[in-house]
């Protein structure tokens, strides 16, 4: 048995998140928690809301409410819509929860000991028309490496170079649109990432296996220009994780907070303390410390392009750095981005449809699957109802429900609700079975790959295969000339009920569920014998017919959401 850590990365707590940023990371995580569980694995599946920054102060200010309660009140939003989506994680976590205070603490601690941390006099920008700081982000400008004129203070979205406010040209507010900004001084802490850089090259040429999406952004950024840069990972913040040297004071850091990228990747670690405290599992340690039982861990990331300098720059330096023997990710999979209607989704402006939209118009399943087999992954692609629209109906009710609901209902019609007997299974099941084996395997080893697209077309090539099946043989018709030649047709169309229920498992878990339901398997076991898994429901096992799978989606529904949805939601 394998042992998988996987973790998605953590979707800020200001607001609920639009389907780009589901596709871009949860999803995928949970598609792969899935399969690997469905194949008799220990999986280790984390994710948490990142609760601190100033996105997360303004959207409380906003909302009138103090910035504590705010999160409290998101982070519940979040996990509710997250399990009407299916994530299955084993915990989802709070990046402000006191296990990842502790722990960020205690890395900023060990860093420092390390002398891989040192204080920094420099120049902050205040703006007298908010009364505030204003942390990178919240700065706006034009990016001194490639141009872009929307460029944020702390990472350009267009080039991802990461940047400090001071770098961009002609900056404003993006609180207030003010450009009455001044320079204060104020003493920080700074990561010696630059110390690292070695370290980290190595680390990194050590991926050979990881997508060029990931490793070229990473060598991008310790390669090009003055590469590696050291990193503020403190601010002049209220809220955050107040700056401690592990359980110490740190003289002249009062009032201070570490930087919210600093304290968020440490979640994924505290996130399985929390995990554990919450079902009084006592080890953690042993998904997270290759001294404490790690050592055979696999540990995948998903996550945006745009997180990818963070995860391999700013967190494996954290982790080095600490000289503690701490689990490194062994494979990233990042995504690019996913466009709504020709432009982007954006929470900012609230264009698209975010997650609690969709669920309301449509069952978790529909959107899962299109979501999937349409993934942003070797290039950004894009959501239109009509291809929303031909991707449910072609797939999921033409191909895969209309089978299940042709065999079963056939079955209960001709020879009532239990598998019929007939005759031995001859050459075309034969030829199917070997088929499918193939198939199969073809279907696993992209789903061991974590190649979304690619899993996706084989299942709905399985899929096919049984219609193609069906078809060819034509139980309606057999049935006339050779009653005993259909009720086997008819066994082989159930069993392959039973298989699809299992297969498919990753992408539509509740379609599965229910196939599963109505086939009578209750402990479903992935199929390594395909002649054997083609058998399982043998003869007067009983099966009930399941209410239709998939719903087709109308012209007027797609008209009806396009005008719903193309505006911009506050
Ligand atoms: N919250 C950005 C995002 O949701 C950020 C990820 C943190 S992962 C440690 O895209
Ligand atoms: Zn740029």
């Amino acid at each position: 048995m394998q042992r998988h850590l996987i973790t998605s990365a953590i979707p800020y707590i200001n607001g609920i998140k639009h389907l780009g940023n589901l596709i871009g990371s949860q999803l995928p995580a949970d598609l792969y928690a899935r399969y690997q569980r469905a194949r008799g694995n220990e999986v280790l599946f984390l994710c948490a809301t990142d609760e601190h920054g100033t996105p997360a102060e303004l959207a409380a200010a906003k909302a009138g409410k103090p910035v504590a309660e705010y999160c409290t009140e998101m982070h519940a939003v979040q996990a509710e819509i997250a399990k009407g989506f299916g994530l299955s994680f084993d915990h989802f976590g709070r990046s402000s929860s006191p296990q990842n205070h502790a722990l960020t603490q205690h890395f900023a601690g060990r860093l420092a000991d390390a002398n891989l941390i040192h204080e920094v006099s420099e120049q902050q920008v205040y703006s007298n028309a908010d009364g505030r700081y204003l942390p990178d982000r919240y700065i706006e400008g034009t990016c001194p490496n490639c141009g872009y004129d929307k460029a944020r203070g702390d990472q350009c979205e267009n080039c991802t170079k990461q940047l400090d406010p001071v770098d961009l040209i002609e900056p404003r507010s993006a609180i207030s649109g003010s450009t009455d900004l001044e320079v204060r001084n104020t003493k920080h802490l700074y990561l010696r990432q630059s110390a690292l850089k070695g370290d980290l090259d190595a680390w990194i040429n050590s991926k050979t296996d990881w997508p060029v999406l990931t490793t070229s952004i990473a060598k991008k950024w310790l390669h090009d220009g003055d590469g590696l840069q050291d990193r503020g990972i403190t601010r002049d913040l209220d809220w955050g994780i107040p700056v401690r040297r592990g359980d110490a004071e740190w003289p002249g850091m009062e009032g201070k907070v570490f930087y919210v990228w600093f304290d968020a990747p440490i979640e994924y670690i505290a996130c399985a303390g929390e995990w554990a405290d919450a079902n009084g599992h006592a080890d953690w340690e042993r998904w997270w410390r290759t001294d404490k039982g790690a050592g055979d861990v696999r540990y995948t990331q998903f996550m945006g392009k745009d997180n990818v300098p963070f995860h391999t720059l700013s967190f494996p330096a954290t982790l080095l750095g600490s000289g503690e023997p701490w689990k490194m990710v062994d494979h990233l999979k990042s995504f690019n981005y996913l466009n709504y209607d020709g432009g982007q989704f954006s929470t900012s402006q609230g264009r698209g449809v975010f997650m609690d939209q969709a669920l309301a118009i449509l069952p978790a399943d529909y959107w899962r699957w299109w979501l999937l087999s349409n993934c942003p992954e070797t290039s950004d692609s894009e959501f239109t109802w009509e291809l929303f629209q031909q991707g449910v109906n072609k797939d999921l009710a033409d191909v895969l429900g209309n089978f299940v609901s042709r065999v079963t209902k056939f079955c209960r019609s001709k020879f009532g609700e239990t598998v019929p007997a007939g005759a031995a299974y001859g050459p075309r099941e034969q030829a199917l079975i070997e088929d499918l084996d193939a198939r199969v395997a073809r279907y696993v080893a992209m789903m061991e790959a974590m190649e979304v697209r690619k899993s996706a077309q084989e299942l709905r090539a399985i899929w096919v295969a049984g219609n193609e099946y069906l078809q060819s043989c034509a139980p309606w018709t057999t049935i006339k000339e050779d009653p005993e030649a259909a009720a086997m047709q008819i066994r082989m169309g159930l069993n392959l009920i039973a298989l699809y229920g299992t297969l498919s498992s990753p992408f539509i878990p509740d379609a599965s569920a229910k196939m599963l339901m109505a086939m009578g398997v209750e402990d479903a076991q992935w199929p390594s014998d395909m002649a054997q898994a083609l058998t399982q429901l043998s003869p007067d096992h009983p099966f009930t017919v399941p209410d239709n799978l998939f719903t087709k989606i109308t012209s007027e529904d797609t008209e009806k959401w396009k005008e719903q949805f193309s505006g911009t939601r506050d």
